[in-house]
């Protein structure tokens, strides 16, 4: 059994609520991993014996809230009684939002799977790339983290095993959703875990994967090639904690339910995609002519339309990038802001640096980051034309 630093802390913390009856917060995020994560947490802890009244969760809509604990959320935690929180799949970074969690009187546990900052966190971090950590394999995706930590909850407790590799089918997803690298130490794991799947007990698996197109090989090989298309499905979502189409979908209890909710979240998903089929193909009779006229150095353009999906912008800024091939800004309203996407990323041009491009720019937006390739940023509408001059001179057009 891998046990990743402050595991026994943290299981110690958890068979005390358990004896106390206490209320515990689960907390995750809104992308597969996440969800994925949350189910498996949830049903972890059910079949350890936690009751369900005493388990509040919260999945907040990622467009509306962003990642990570929020104060709207943790006043609601406050509100039905929660003092323990274990917040997954996010967090080791998040100093700040952490921070509130703790001011409010919250003890938080995270399992987390993202690099590790020097920074003052105020909760107990179950993570395999922090610092001291000595488990030989990092690669996990949060709900493999998840796992991880459950297998040694259920040891501690000696509860039978197998009652938690019932959920062992949802960390495959999210390994490959994430890009988590399979080598030899996760392996083993992930291969039981497609067993589970292949096994079929879960409808909303059975169902969803059928709208993949997975529904005859199941290799963790024929998943891979289907990557983007599981990101996307288990990405576009609606709704809120509980409603949340996709937490719903590997919940539900019969294939009738999973199936209702399968067609819609492929419904959901098609009209997410002649959206964004639409945005390229204006976009590239947009800049099409001007291009051929005098060679773009790169492309800054955006609506003021929100569309209430993740993900959209960068989609819109990949596919343009893809067939200009010179770097993508495109911009799209979210809770009022502009959001940006950034992308220039193709082999020929690989000494680009779009977070180099917005440095100089750094005093106009709410907050930027991301990698040379693929970045965004966040900024107020008024100061797009300042960024668009600023991007000019960047690139000497002026
Ligand atoms: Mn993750």
């Amino acid at each position: 059994m891998i046990k990743l630093k402050n595991t026994d802390k943290a299981v110690k913390r958890l068979i005390l609520a358990l004896k106390n009856n206490e209320k515990i917060g689960v907390w995750s995020d809104y992308d597969p991993d996440g969800v994925f994560a949350l189910t498996l947490a949830y049903e972890a802890l059910l079949n350890a014996g936690f009751k369900k009244n005493n388990l509040a969760l919260s999945l907040p809509n990622q467009h509306k809230y962003r990642r990570s604990f929020n104060k709207f959320h943790l006043k609601l935690f406050k509100k039905s009684g929660v003092k323990l929180i274990i917040g997954i799949d996010f967090g080791t970074t998040d100093f700040e939002q952490v921070g509130w969690a703790k001011k409010m009187g919250f003890e938080v546990i995270l399992l987390d799977h993202h690099r590790q900052r020097p920074g003052n966190l105020p909760a107990l971090l179950i993570n395999p790339y922090q610092k001291g950590d000595d488990s030989k394999t990092k690669n996990w995706s949060g709900a493999g983290v998840a796992y991880l930590f459950f297998e040694n909850l259920y040891n501690f407790l000696k509860i039978d095993p197998k009652k938690l590799e019932k959920s062992i089918d949802l960390i495959l997803i999210p390994a490959l959703t994430d890009y988590i690298q399979i080598n030899n130490g996760n392996l083993p794991y992930l291969k039981k875990s497609l067993g589970k799947i292949k096994a079929g007990d879960r409808p909303g698996l059975n169902a969803s994967l059928k709208q993949i197109g997975l529904n005859k090989n199941l290799a963790i090989e024929d998943f891979k090639e289907k990557r983007a298309d599981l990101c996307d499905f288990y990405g576009t979502l609606n709704g809120n904690g509980k409603q949340n189409n996709v937490f719903n979908l590997l919940l539900s209890k019969n294939k009738k339910d999973a199936d209702k909710i399968s067609k819609q979240i492929k419904k959901d998903l098609a009209v997410f995609e002649k959206y964004i089929d639409s945005m390229v193909a204006q976009g590239i009779k947009k800049f099409r002519s001007a291009n051929q006229a005098k060679k773009l150095k790169f492309i800054f353009w955006g609506t003021d339309k929100d569309m209430g999906m993740i993900a959209t912008g960068s989609k819109i800024a990949n596919r343009l990038n893809e067939y200009f091939r010179i770097p993508v800004y495109f911009y799209n309203k979210e809770n009022n802001i502009m959001k940006g996407s950034v992308r220039t990323n193709y082999p020929e041009n690989s000494d680009a640096n779009v977070i180099d491009s917005m440095k100089s720019s750094a005093q106009l937006f709410f907050s930027f980051g991301g990698h040379p390739r693929a970045a965004g940023f966040y900024i107020k509408k008024k100061n797009l034309p300042l960024f668009e001059k600023a991007l000019n001179k960047y690139y000497g057009n002026s």
